[in-house]
């Protein structure tokens, strides 16, 4: 007989309070901003659920009413975390990858000492065929003088970060958060419309089990790349072969890895030489999860972490996931781009 009573019931808020116990400085704006994003992932689930359902009923006009669907989950995305969080005076400002330049909080609002970079909804193209999508955020202390937040604040590198976090609409949606104390996730009760504790300090093996990386693209990768996946394949007779495990949805790609061990590769090739993930938005702050989980997150030569801002939506190659695997990546590939 299974016994379904939960062992004890954690909600995120009560998680956040007891967390910001262990910094008697914290002045509760960060644990704030968290409770906030948690408001807007419970929004923004109800909408991707429903999404599907509108999606059967829209199949006669599969390709306009799909389209808008998409593009319009993107925006609801964006503005639900927006509309939550421009008139808390916790922020002086945001950086959504569906914005081109800085979002600032209105006038009319107080403004607070936090930054907010987030891809509202990474791999929506994956809604149609219900494929897990995600939201990731990013939040850095604002470094200079002044009411508003500045490119200067945004343009930190992932070290700088205070939180970092992503949801991921899956079988079931999870919130995954950091404030540097450990990496902990919260799975969304929807009876009672409560992200529960389910995976408190969630450690990454050191050795993974899966590779998720797109071969479609070897072609386009230099000698050095290809020598890597021939390596995580076993195919060198040195390494236990991982298994290839690839939704085309870095979240949830991640987050298997995150729990199973593995590396989620995208290196970067002759089509797309910068990578073609963005390093503010994506890259840094599963970095920041990774690394507190024992994992790592690397661009081939530089930790992700340390890697240097210059703009909003730039990109990175990025190997993120088992300690072992990302130091091989390093091993092999590094060499490349140093030179
Ligand atoms: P490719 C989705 O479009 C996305 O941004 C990530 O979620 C995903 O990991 C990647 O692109 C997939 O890219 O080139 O393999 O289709």
């Amino acid at each position: 007989m299974v016994n379904h009573t939960p062992t004890s019931v954690v909600t995120i808020e009560r998680f956040i309070i007891e967390q910001e116990r262990l910094h008697p400085e914290a002045s509760g704006d960060l644990s704030n901003i968290l409770y906030d994003l948690a408001l807007a992932a419970k929004m923004i689930t109800n909408k991707v659920r429903n999404a599907g359902l509108v999606d059967i009923l829209g199949s006669a006009q599969t390709e306009n009413v799909q389209g808008e669907i998409q593009q319009k989950l993107d925006i609801f995305a964006n503005e639900t975390i927006i509309k939550a969080m421009d008139h808390t005076g916790r922020l002086c400002a945001m950086a959504s990858e569906e914005e081109e330049g800085i979002v600032a909080i209105p006038r009319e609002f107080k403004t607070g000492r936090y930054l907010l970079l987030f891809d509202p909804l990474d791999g929506s193209s994956n809604i149609d065929v219900n494929v897990p999508v995600g939201t990731i955020f990013s939040v850095v202390p604002k470094i200079t003088r002044g009411r508003d937040g500045t490119l200067e604040d945004l343009l930190q590198p992932g070290r700088r970060q205070v939180a970092a976090g992503y949801v991921i609409y899956g079988s079931a949606t999870m919130l995954v958060y950091t404030t540097g104390q450990g990496a902990h996730g919260f799975t969304l009760d929807p009876s009672i419309g409560e992200f529960l504790l389910s995976h408190p300090n969630i450690r990454i093996p050191e050795h993974g089990r899966y590779l998720s990386v797109n071969d479609s693209y070897a072609p386009l990768w230099c000698d050095e790349v290809r020598d890597l996946m021939r390596r995580y394949r076993g195919l060198d007779g040195d390494h236990q072969p991982l298994s290839i495990r690839y939704v085309g949805s870095l979240v949830a790609d991640f987050h298997r890895n995150l729990l199973g061990g593995g590396i989620f590769a995208y290196p970067r090739n002759s089509q797309t030489p910068e990578g073609k993930l963005r390093l503010l938005y994506e890259a840094n702050p599963l970095a920041f999860i990774v690394e507190q989980a024992g994992g790592l997150a690397s661009d081939g030569a530089n930790r992700i972490l340390d890697v240097p801002p210059a703009s909003l939506h730039q990109r990175t190659p990025l190997y993120i996931g088992s300690k072992a695997e990302v130091e091989l990546a390093e091993r092999i590939v590094g060499e490349t781009v140093r030179t």
